[in-house]
């Protein structure tokens, strides 16, 4: 995808952007101070004694220090997001590539190089504040645009599809996903029965369930996630031309996953895993990069599609439309604060910009209600757009007034439209063609509460999805449902699920129910209220963009190396398998029994990053071990890099040993001479194999994990 040159001119305008909105945060920014004061600025002389009568007396109430305080603190948590509540963000800024004035009138997509600033925040979609990072989940990629235009809220998700297609069953849906109201549990998990009881009555979300239980549900890190806008939006260009569009956030990273049962283990190990490795690559100055895509269609054109664009439990393969390129999204500052930021921040699908509009998707239109009632109950009132965090960067006059939290004065005597008073001449909104205008779709109907037979088709594309799998992600998707379905206590409720898996393939099906006894029986949920038997026809039968093993970049950047030592490690290969990586910005961390330095065969000391009593394989990507014959043997006979290695193994990650250290191989069962250890590379300690072993490696790593490992089960880790 090329991108368009920018002139200067251009792009020290947009440097002003987003130098403004840092200036505009700034301006409220407070600085660690050597002084207490009271929120009314008088100096506290001491802050470890409350006021009392005599030194063994009860406190007085008139010691408004103490109250002060303890009332501010009383008062440090507000309600957490009804869904999405446990999110990560970051600053950054948008790039234009090209000029988009033919599709829509968008400001901040008319100028290639323009550069727009942005507040990108991701989130977990079922999990409490609390919750840990990597549980399986369908997250949030919510972008704030702060155009020149007013801001732009971009709140899509890490799937295309959602699943349900009217917002009446939205509370319904997050009921029966958060934790059981009786008991509380389980905690950002859908493997339990309301979920499953409702999802099966609701063949709407068999769509979103395949992606659910894929390993989409599990990114290895935000910056490897795919992002979505969902529904269909329009583009609207100057002479009010619409397209439809969908918008596809693609990572500079390509898209990879953990495995399962290493994302379990990370939930105890790293709750923060995720947001962690945000934070720390941000730091880093690795800027984590996504590519705004977008598909466009013709309104004209919209029915020969087959697909009907208004219904958000359907995509539209990027080999019928294919995705084009528009600019590039960067994100190279971490908050401030946490919770002036990441928490304050308040997004909503109806905080369009002129240029932009909505469609009729009846999820949409819902959407478009819900989430401004949430701020004011969330932030406390409806002034949350003074908050620092979600102010535009155009200023904004309007007469709304008053209300909690209100820190703008408005000066002057008027507060209504039109008036005379307010600057001396008649002041009077009069419909002209600047700012928004709404697409005027003509909609004659009677009124309604039924979804569109075009809705009707519920399975057509949960089969695409499942068709587009490799092998290794069909089978991910089989273990995803075994294992929720297992957790699911009443049997009636497993049955209609594997039923209902009939519907999308008849292998899938038999597979799922194996373990649990079950046999699919596609009539029984044909039978079914809510079942639909429309199926459409595709114009293609997979959709290789779907799978992630066909990821979209080979880049190893960010990637981490874990290198195991123990005393008398051999470095030499060591020294230049390391620079092959650092070449490739891999970050390789040097594990050992205890922190501080290790002895090498040669004398010298290295430096050791990490131990084995915090260093766990799966904060790794691969693990390389050194030669060196006293290093593999205690190596060998220490349990816990032995169960580092078998585990990386287990997690199908690149494993790298030279020379002696075959020894912790054979020691772990793992004979790499055969299909099993795929990914599992051995080198003697001779100079002549360092760059191609180097090399190898990095191939290795490029793949990312080793999927197709075989006899996994017989591993003890
Ligand atoms: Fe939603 C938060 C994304 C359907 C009602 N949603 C929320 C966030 C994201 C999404 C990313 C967190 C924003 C942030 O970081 O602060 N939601 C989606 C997507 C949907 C979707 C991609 C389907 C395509 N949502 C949806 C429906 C409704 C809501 C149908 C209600 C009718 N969503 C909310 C909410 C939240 C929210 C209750 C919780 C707190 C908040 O908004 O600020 O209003």
């Amino acid at each position: 995808m090329a991108q368009s040159k920018p002139d200067a001119q251009r792009r020290s305008r947009s440097g002003d952007a987003a130098a403004a909105k840092q200036k505009q945060l700034e301006s409220f920014s407070q600085a660690p101070e050597n002084m207490l004061t009271t929120t009314q600025g008088v100096v506290v002389p001491d802050n470890h004694g409350s006021l009392r009568a005599g030194s063994r007396g009860p406190t007085l109430l008139e010691d408004f220090l103490l109250r002060e305080k303890l009332t501010q603190f009383d008062h440090e948590r507000i309600p957490e997001r009804v869904v999405n509540a446990r999110g990560a963000a970051a600053h950054g800024y948008f790039e234009l590539y090209k000029s988009m004035s033919q599709f829509t009138r968008a400001d901040f997509l008319q100028e290639a190089g323009l550069r727009t600033p942005v507040f990108v925040r991701f989130s977990g979609f079922s999990g409490e504040r609390g919750s840990a990072d990597t549980v399986r989940d369908l997250r949030g990629f919510a972008v704030k645009f702060y155009t020149r235009e007013g801001n732009y809220d971009l709140v899509g998700a890490s799937a295309p599809v959602f699943f349900i297609q009217d917002a009446i069953k939205f509370p319904d849906l997050v009921h029966a996903l958060k934790p059981e109201p009786h008991h509380g549990m389980p905690q950002a998990s859908s493997a339990h029965d309301t979920f499953w009881d409702f999802v099966s009555l609701m063949p709407e979300t068999m769509h979103a369930l395949m992606w659910l239980m894929s390993d989409r549900a599990l990114p290895r890190s935000l910056r490897m996630m795919e992002g979505f806008g969902v529904h269909s939006f329009r583009f609207i260009n100057a002479h009010g031309a619409s397209h439809f569009v969908k918008f596809h956030w693609k990572p500079k990273l390509g898209r990879h996953a953990l495995a399962w049962d290493e994302a379990q283990k990370l939930a105890g190990r790293d709750p923060d895993f995720l947001r962690r490795d945000l934070w720390e690559a941000i730091a880093r100055g690795h800027f984590p990069e996504w590519e705004l895509g977008v598909q466009l269609v013709e309104e004209a054109k919209a029915d020969a599609l087959g697909i009907d664009l208004l219904d958000p439990t359907k995509l539209v393969p990027e080999e019928l439309v294919p995705v084009q390129a528009v600019g590039r999204l960067v994100l190279n500052r971490n908050p401030d604060n946490f919770f002036a930021e990441c928490e304050q921040v308040a997004f909503n699908p109806a905080h369009l910009v002129p240029g932009i509009d909505f469609s009729n998707d009846p999820l949409l239109q819902g959407r478009l209600f819900s989430y401004l009632d949430a701020q004011v109950g969330r932030l406390g009132g409806p002034n949350f757009h003074e908050l620092p965090i979600n102010r535009s960067l155009c200023p904004f006059h309007n007469l709304q007034r008053d209300g909690s939290h209100r820190t703008g004065v408005p000066k002057g005597q008027v507060s209504y439209e039109p008036n005379t008073l307010g600057t001396g001449s008649e002041f009077r909104v009069d419909g002209g063609h600047e700012g928004f205008q709404s697409h005027p779709q003509t909609v004659e109907s009677g009124k309604v509460r039924r979804r569109s037979v075009s809705f009707d088709d519920h399975f057509t594309q949960a089969t695409l999805f499942w068709n587009s799998q490799s092998p290794a992600e069909k089978d991910h998707i089989v273990c995803a449902f075994q294992l929720e379905l297992t957790r699911v206590e009443t049997p009636a409720i497993r049955q209609r699920v594997v039923d209902n898996l009939a519907h999308v393939d008849a292998r899938l099906a038999r597979k799922v129910g194996e373990p649990l006894g079950l046999m699919p029986d596609a009539k029984a949920a044909a039978g079914r209220a809510g079942f639909r038997e429309r199926r459409d026809k595709l114009a293609v039968e997979a959709s290789p963009s779907l799978s992630m093993d066909n990821n979209g970049s080979s880049s190893l950047a960010t990637r981490r190396v874990a290198v195991l030592v123990a005393a008398g490690v051999e470095i030499g290969a060591l020294k230049i398998i390391q620079q092959a990586l650092a070449e490739h910005q891999v970050i390789c961390k040097v594990v050992a029994t205890h922190l501080g330095v290790v002895s090498t065969s040669s004398g010298q000391q290295l430096q050791v990053d990490a131990c084995f009593l915090t260093a766990s394989s799966v904060l790794f990507d691969a693990v390389l071990v050194p030669g060196g014959a006293a290093h593999a043997q205690a190596l060998a006979a220490n349990g816990r890099a032995v169960n580092f290695v078998l585990e990386a193994y287990r997690h199908c990650k690149p494993i790298c040993v030279i020379g002696e250290s075959v020894e912790l191989l054979r020691a772990v069962g793992i004979d790499a001479n055969t299909a099993s250890a795929e990914g599992v590379l051995i080198a003697k300690g001779d100079p002549a194999g360092r760059v191609p072993l180097a090399q190898d490696f990095i191939a290795a790593m490029s793949r990312h994990r080793h999927w197709t490992r075989s006899r996994l089960e017989a591993v003890p880790a």
